[in-house]
């Protein structure tokens, strides 16, 4: 009952494991412990059952975590991991500390959340697990409307449970800036100071930043920072005259129209302000990726918007990160090597979609899939909802956010290329974290499983070839831990969820 679905899992013939008072979870290896310590605490918190971490062999009837080299399925070294559960014991194995972490995952989700039955007990089974891709993500705008430290660990949190190891973060944008900038302390005094609607805003200091960095790098999860640009600027163009075309400061944006801002290109003053934002916010990055925006410019000329991004771009890269963008970015011919495009389009692409997301490869790059009429999760689920959006051919049901697959959308773009999915959500009108988490729950979860489990074997019938109904009894199990962990999410009719939980 797990999501998403492992390559391996069987049942086997032995007795079921119980977890006895006297169980422990005994570590070897580089980064074990770290990952042990986060089982305990779900183990505390799932399911109130307190166990120790004992760096020492385990004995009949404890919970092993062993990082070695040897460990886990051969040719998966990443983020690959066995889970052998048996009457003596279990055992997760990996490679790496990542790879413990998602088998970590994998048991989480075979424990009965009620945790009701005492003793415990889980049945025998054998697990061989890894992801068909590097990247699975989840995005959440903050720049909409503002979401707290709290808040986004939270959400870290909920979606490590599905095995999802980037979240990418949406600082700018027109109606507000959420990153501190030391060099550049207007950009959040003023551009920081509301939200969609003229709420009061907010923004991450550079520590509680870093504090967010390194909450989500133990849950193996590496955030990337998105600093839109040239367009989706109005809060910047709101704190720094100097940014404007016509060199006067507009008022703050608490609107959500699209397109009407820009950055003025091809000026020094632009170009110092983007050395000091692209080197602070690397600086900030122990990660491989920057995004740097690029969609809907449309009040910025072509060879304005394609000079300026190869010039960003470029900065990204001499600061030693790989750029993202948005697909529209592909109309660069000179990006740097290795740059990543996010396409957004529909899963039939229309006018030059899909061009534009073949010119990063075309490059040297890769792509992540966000479909937006299957993966936009700020995209309403069912006609009349009173939040979300439904530009992108909505409503977007669970069982839609599962049937497709990434290398079947533009013809010539597959696995090869095929960096990953993100499932992304704008928070236009998203002003909590629960009603963040109910756009993004159940839907994230299937993303994650499009993400992560094999290929369909045939990809020309994947309506059939994903069963939706398998997939929905496995998701209903892994609600119970949404309940227990007070995850908001939408119970849409799809799924048998289970009885007696939360409404
Ligand atoms: C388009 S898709 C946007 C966002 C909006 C979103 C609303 C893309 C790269 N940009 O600015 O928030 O639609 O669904």
């Amino acid at each position: 009952m797990v999501v998403p679905r492992p390559v391996e899992l069987e049942s086997t013939t032995d007795a079921p494991f119980v977890l006895g008072p006297t169980a422990r979870i005994s570590v070897a290896g580089a980064g074990a412990e770290s990952v042990a310590a986060l089982l305990r605490d779900a183990l505390r918190s799932d399911c109130r059952r307190e166990l120790v971490v004992v760096i020492e062999p385990p004995e009949y009837g404890d919970i092993a975590i062993v990082v070695a080299d040897h460990e886990g399925p051969e040719g998966h070294r990443e983020e690959g991991y066995s889970l052998d559960v048996a009457a003596e014991g279990v055992r997760i194995g990996a490679a790496t500390a990542a790879g413990a972490f998602h088998g970590v995952q994998t048991l989480r989700q075979l424990v009965p959340a009620s945790c009701s039955d005492d003793p415990l007990t889980i049945d025998a089974v054998r697990v061989r697990d890894y992801p068909r891709y590097a990247y699975r993500g989840a995005m959440l705008d903050v720049a909409r409307h503002f979401f707290p430290v709290r808040d986004v660990e939270r959400f870290i949190d909920a979606i490590a449970l599905l095995k999802v190891n980037h979240l990418h973060l949406h600082l700018t944008d027109d109606q507000g800036w959420r990153l501190e900038i030391l060099s550049r302390p207007e950009l959040t005094r003023i551009g920081g100071s509301t939200a969609v609607g003229g709420g009061a805003g907010g923004f991450y200091t550079q520590d509680e930043y870093r504090g967010l960095v390194a909450y989500a790098a133990e849950r193996h999860i590496a955030i990337v920072p998105e600093i839109d640009m040239p367009g989706h600027t109005n809060a910047a163009l709101a704190s720094y005259p100097e940014l404007n075309p016509d060199g006067d400061a507009p008022d703050l944006y608490t609107g959500t129209t699209v397109g009407f801002s820009t950055l003025l290109t091809g000026d020094e003053a632009t170009e110092r302000f983007l050395a000091d934002v692209i080197g602070e916010v690397a600086a900030l990055t122990p990660g491989r990726l920057l995004h740097i925006g690029g969609d809907e410019c449309l009040s910025t000329s072509r060879g304005d918007f394609v000079r300026f991004i190869e010039h960003a771009a470029a900065l990204v890269a001499a600061a030693g990160k790989t750029p993202v963008g948005w697909h529209e970015m592909g109309a660069c011919d000179a990006l740097p090597a290795g740059t990543v495009g996010q396409y957004w389009d529909f899963r039939t692409p229309r006018g030059n979609a899909a061009e534009d997301i073949l010119s990063f490869v075309r490059q040297g790059g890769a792509a992540i899939m966000s479909p937006a009429d299957v993966a936009y999760l700020d995209i309403v689920y069912a006609e009349g909802d009173a939040i979300g959006q439904d530009w992108a051919d909505g409503p977007t049901s669970l069982s839609a956010a599962l049937q497709w697959d990434p290398a079947r959308i533009v013809p010539g773009l597959g696995d090869a290329h095929i960096l990953g999915v993100e499932a992304p959500l704008w928070t236009e009108t998203v002003e909590t974290i629960e009603q963040a988490e109910e756009m993004t729950f159940p839907r994230l979860a299937a993303v994650a499983e499009i993400g992560w489990s094999p290929a369909p074997a045939d990809t020309e019938q994947v309506e059939a070839a994903r069963d939706f109904p398998a997939f929905a009894r496995r998701l209903a199990a892994v609600a119970e831990h949404w309940d227990a962990s007070g995850t908001s999410y939408r119970r849409v009719a799809e799924v048998p969820w289970p009885e007696g939980a939360r409404p």
